[in-house]
């Protein structure tokens, strides 16, 4: 019996540490959708520091310039920068 009062608060303390890591995790997965690649390369492109990239500052990246409709999802002539994730992140 009294190893159940032991065990008890250990259960405790293992489910809040599995749930403080299932936590982390979900940060990690959200951090891992914007690499420090695609970091450096939006802050690269966003010479107006408007956290946006707008068609001209497309032009310097191909592969940003020639997806650009297709990647502002939401019309409003830039990329915000989930978009430019969304653009960018490789294909299966
Ligand atoms: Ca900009
Ligand atoms: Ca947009």
């Amino acid at each position: 019996m009294a190893r159940i009062d032991f065990k008890d608060p250990r259960l405790l303390t293992g489910g809040v540490i599995a749930g403080g890591l299932i936590g982390i995790a979900v940060t990690f997965t959200g951090a891992l959708d914007s690499s420090p690649e695609l970091d450096r390369l939006f802050a690269g492109m966003d010479t107006n520091r408007d956290g946006f990239i707008s068609r001209q500052e497309a032009w310097a990246d191909t592969r940003v310039e020639q997806r650009f409709s297709l990647g502002d999802r939401n019309q409003d002539g830039k990329l915000d920068r989930v978009e430019f994730n969304e653009l960018l992140k490789p294909r299966d």
